[in-house]
This record gives C-alpha cells, structure tokens and sequence, in this order.
C-alpha cells in the first residue's frame, strides 16, 4: 500500500531524532487519522518495536496515575525517556479524569526525560482502541522506552491492558471493597503483576494474602514465572523502586523464554482489530451519522420497516474499498 501523503523531512527527521514539540504534533494527527496518520504511522512502523511496554490497570481511585507519575520519575532518573499514555475513557460529555490526571502526573510531565499523553475518547469517532495502540507506536518509534500504559479496570474499558502491554501491572488498594474480586477471572489471565497501593492503609494485608494466594493459583498459566506481589504507597513514593525491578525481571523473562515473540503475534492481533474497528464500524458510522443516513436508517429499523442487519449492510456499502479512514470523516 502507498502513502501518498508528504510529511515535509525537516519535520519528520526531528520528529525521530526525539524533539518534543513535532512528537505532539505528531500524536496529535495520528489521533485524528485519516490519511497523514496513516502515512506517518506507516513511515514510524519500522522503527518501533523496540520499547518495553508496561500496562498500569486496577479499580478507579486506586492510585493508578499516583503509581504511573512516580514510576515514570524513576525511570527518567535512571536516564531512561518514558512515555506515558493516560487512557481516558469516560465520555467527551462529561469530562471524566483527565484533568484529575494532570495534577496527578504534573510531576513527572514537568521531568524533561518524561512525555505524558492522554487518549480521551471521542464520541462516534472514538476509537479509542486504535488512538492508543497508535501512540504507542509513535512513542515507541521515536525512542521512548519504557512507555506505560494507564488504563481502568479489566473488560470495563474499550482497552484492556493486555492487548497494549507486554507487562500488565494490576493495582488494587484496600478500602475499594471487593473490586479485583470482581474481575479475578480478568485478573489471573493477563496479571504479570500484583501492586497494592496504599500500603499505608490498615486493609492492606489482607489484600496482600488474598493476592498471595491468587498469585499462586496463576501459577500454571505462566510456567518459569511467579506473579510477585508488591506493596507501594504511590503519594510517599514508597516501594516504587521494587515495582520497577519487578517490572524489569518480568521483561527479561518474556525475552529469555520467547514469550516475547508470542506476545508480540497477540498484540499485533489486537491492534489490527482495533484497526477494522475503525475502518469498518467507527468511520462508516460517523459519515451516516453526518450525512443524516444513520438517522434515517435507525427510524427504518425502529418502525419495523427494516432489520438491523440490513441496516448494516446498506452502511458497510460506504465504507471505502481501500479501507481509507479518509480526513472526510475525522
Ligand atoms: N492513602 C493513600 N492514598 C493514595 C496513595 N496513592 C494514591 N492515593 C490517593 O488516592 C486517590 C486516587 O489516586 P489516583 O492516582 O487518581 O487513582 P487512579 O487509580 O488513577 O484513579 P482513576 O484514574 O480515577 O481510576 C488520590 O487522592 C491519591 O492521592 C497511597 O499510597 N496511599
Ligand atoms: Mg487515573
């Protein structure tokens, strides 16, 4: 496939040779999508895969981007430059926690090793899925290393971790009742990591015991490794660097036992799925919506004149043969 969109050199070159403001620019186009996004991501493939990729997920409130700001600092202080993308998925309407975030993470968005982004979802166009993996791919390709992903709970969000990070990390903190309860089925399958934040809390013990024991059932699933459970308390500071050693002795044990390939093959999977969702559900259904088709078609549906599936297929007939995500329909 051509890209037949020029990206000017001067631009790209400082883009890869790792300036901050093209890397903002940069993210900002593959957010929108559309045929620059496509010729740039194709032009940064080549150059990614390089970075280690850390998904932060667990419970809203328990310390998630407190775990990401100081973890990113830890990095950074070591030389390394991190990327950071904050998944936001609540609703353009109602704001949700971005702004929450920023105060949040202003530490480590203020360290000069340190690039923090937010993916927000946008309505029809959200695609939130694609909007992610592509920032990670920008990111990656331009040097960040390691890039952490933070992302709510498990099958709560469009993104689950799993199919972004090579290193799930799955916080919990005590005082949220049963939340990982909740998503224990979620939790085992992809868990690489167990952090209870809010160690200074007096529940956390008992949260610790329970994860022991959950770690240890995982046991079969991730044979050569041991779900370690770590305790941090994110607003001191406190046990960030164990989390980090924890993280990196799981990296070098996707590279020595060839899971990494694996991982790789899942992610691509997932990445290109989230790329027919864009293609073929996101897209067609924001020009239906644009053109007046889609109201049309839903009142159609409504009054019984026409089934959904039909509905469907009169839509899937206005999506481009080339799959072209066109800059019509950002
Ligand atoms: N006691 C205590 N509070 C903490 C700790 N870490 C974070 N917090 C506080 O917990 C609250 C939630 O922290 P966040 O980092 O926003 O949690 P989050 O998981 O990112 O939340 P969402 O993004 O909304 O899902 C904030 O008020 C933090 O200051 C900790 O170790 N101990
Ligand atoms: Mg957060």
């Amino acid at each position: 496939m051509t890209h037949e969109v020029d990206l000017p050199s001067a631009w790209f070159e400082a883009l890869v040779s790792g300036a901050k403001v093209p890397l903002g620019e940069a993210l900002t186009i593959a957010e929108r999508g559309g045929e620059t996004a496509r010729a740039l991501l194709g032009r940064l493939h080549s150059r990614s895969g390089v970075a280690h990729i850390i998904g932060i997920t667990g419970p809203p409130g328990s310390g998630k981007s407190t775990l990401v700001n100081e973890l990113a600092i830890h990095f950074a202080n070591q030389g390394r430059r991190v990327g950071v993308v904050a998944v936001d998925p609540s609703s353009p309407f109602t704001g949700g926690a971005v702004l929450g975030d920023r105060v949040r993470m202003s530490r480590a968005s203020a360290h000069e090793g340190v690039f923090i982004r937010s993916a927000a979802s946008r309505g029809f166009l959200g695609g939130l899925a694609r909007t992610t993996h592509d920032f990670v791919r920008v990111l990656d390709a331009v040097g960040y290393d390691p890039i952490i992903v933070e992302t709510v709970g498990i099958g709560q969000s469009e993104v689950d971790v799993w199919q972004v990070a090579h290193t799930p990390v799955v916080v919990e903190a005590p005082g949220l009742g049963d939340s990982i309860q909740a998503m224990k089925a979620g939790v085992l399958e992809i868990a690489a990591i167990f952090c209870i934040n809010k160690g200074d809390l007096p529940d956390a013990d008992a949260k610790r015991r329970y994860l022991r024991e959950l770690s240890t059932r995982a046991e079969d699933r991730t044979p050569g490794w041991k779900i370690p459970v770590v305790t941090t308390i994110a607003d001191r500071g406190e046990g960030i660097g164990e989390l980090a050693e924890a993280i990196g002795a799981h990296a070098r044990y996707l590279r020595e036992t060839n899971r990494l390939h694996a991982l790789e093959h899942e992610r691509a999977i997932a990445e290109i799925r989230a790329s027919l969702q864009t293609t073929f559900v996101d897209v067609p259904l924001a020009r239906a919506a644009r053109s007046g088709m889609l109201r049309r078609l839903a009142d159609a549906v409504a009054s019984r004149e026409m089934n959904a599936a039909d509905a469907a297929s009169a839509l899937t007939r206005h999506v481009p043969t080339d799959g072209r995500i066109g800059e019509s329909g950002a």
